[in-house]
């Protein structure tokens, strides 16, 4: 018999790419899901892993439904993926984002405890803990420094999971990390807007992409490669915290420039900070402007990871370069936007 895993937030970009990559294990995956007036199962559907996986209910605010859930499937692994992961919607919802991104992995690690303590764990950390970085580039050693109550609640969850490890005796693991993206991200992170939008453009479906600061640097791979590196944790014979990134970093700027090339679009840049535009220089249109309602209260500059331990310890590495990655989403996004397909 295969093992069985549960995977949190199934109906998210990792949940559909670890489901996937599970089911292609020979694993029997279930995945948990909000209830509401209906579940997010597309990414799922796109990545053809949508029928065999089984969806059960899942909140992950209710301590006895978790604790139903581990009592009832007794999985081999837990990937705890779920969480409200949207660092600007942290700012306006830090209570509710605390419950869900750090009071309830001690819901999950409570119930592991109690009813499925075989059961191996693994936490979605974040290279958001190292914030406004005290050391460049970012390795496992690296002081955190939280800039976002997102941020915030991440470091309780991943603290919490090193703390089970140790006083229990758990198989807990926490991946911090660095962004990840694909054709199946959510619309508002800012790489799959760019792509969106930027396709939109050039057919004329829409006008103008709106975005806050163009000078943030981030450490982009592909989702795709990132599940594997969760996966491989969580095989590991001792549990440990690794980081995942490619070890580059790229300015939004610089997303926007392949974005638009990979369209056979050119931008050229005017102005300076709030005033900026980005004109499309075959059309002399103003197609990118600023909107200050997209900068955050505190920002996170510039992230760039080292996963030198996941190379040597799981024999880790990304597959997917930044310019790939671009070209990816976008080639994907066009093609949505071509047939008409609204993919969100
Ligand atoms: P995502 O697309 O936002 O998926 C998160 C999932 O969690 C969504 O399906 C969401 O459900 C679910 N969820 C939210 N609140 C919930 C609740 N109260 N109860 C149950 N489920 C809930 O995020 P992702 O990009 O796949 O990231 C996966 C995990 O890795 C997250 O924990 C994220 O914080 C962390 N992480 C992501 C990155 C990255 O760059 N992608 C980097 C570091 C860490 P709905 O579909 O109903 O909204
Ligand atoms: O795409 P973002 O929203 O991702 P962010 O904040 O880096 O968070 C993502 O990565 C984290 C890992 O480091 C995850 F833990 C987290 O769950 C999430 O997946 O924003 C990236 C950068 C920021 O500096 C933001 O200020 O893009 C800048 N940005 C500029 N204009 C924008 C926009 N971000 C968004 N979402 N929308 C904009 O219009």
């Amino acid at each position: 018999m295969g093992k069985t895993a549960f995977i949190t937030g199934i109906a998210g970009q990792d949940g559909a790419y670890l489901a996937k990559l599970l089911l292609d294990k020979g694993y029997r995956v279930i995945g948990g899901a909000r209830r509401s007036s209906h579940i997010v199962t597309w990414r799922l559907e796109e990545l053809g892993a949508l029928a065999d996986t089984e969806i059960v209910d899942l909140e992950l605010g209710e301590m006895l439904n978790i604790y139903r859930i581990l009592e009832k499937y007794q999985p081999d692994e837990l990937y705890n993926l779920g969480a409200q992961s949207f660092v600007a919607a942290s700012f306006e919802q830090p209570l509710y984002t605390a419950d869900i991104d750090a009071m309830a992995v001690t819901r999950l690690l409570e119930a592991i405890r109690t009813v499925s303590p075989q059961t191996r764990y693994y936490q979605a950390s974040t290279s958001e803990m190292f914030g406004k970085v005290v050391e460049t580039p970012q390795t496992e050693n690296t002081p955190f420094y939280p800039r976002s109550p997102y941020g915030v609640a991440k470091l309780y969850g991943h603290w919490m999971t090193i703390n089970y490890r140790e006083a229990y005796g758990l198989h807990t693991s926490s991946g911090i990390l660095f962004n990840h993206e694909s054709p199946v991200r959510g619309e508002n992170f800012v790489t799959r807007k760019i792509s969106l939008h930027l396709s939109q453009i050039k057919h004329g479906m829409r006008d103008v992409l709106e975005l806050g600061n163009l000078d943030a640097r981030r450490d982009w791979g592909f989702a795709g490669d990132y599940v594997e590196g969760m996966w491989r944790m969580v095989q590991a014979e001792k549990p440990d915290d690794y980081v995942l990134a490619t070890g580059e970093a790229h300015s939004i700027r610089e997303f926007i420039k392949y974005t638009a090339q990979a369209l056979g679009m050119a931008i050229e840049w005017r102005g300076k900070g709030p005033d900026e535009i980005g004109i499309d220089v075959k059309t002399n249109k103003t197609i990118i402007q600023i909107n200050p309602k997209y900068y955050r209260p505190a920002e996170v500059e510039h992230l760039i990871g080292v996963a030198e331990k996941a190379r040597e310890k799981l024999g880790w590495t990304p597959s997917t370069n930044f310019r790939e990655l671009v070209e990816m989403m976008t080639i994907a996004d066009e093609r949505r936007v071509v047939e008409n397909r609204v993919c969100g």
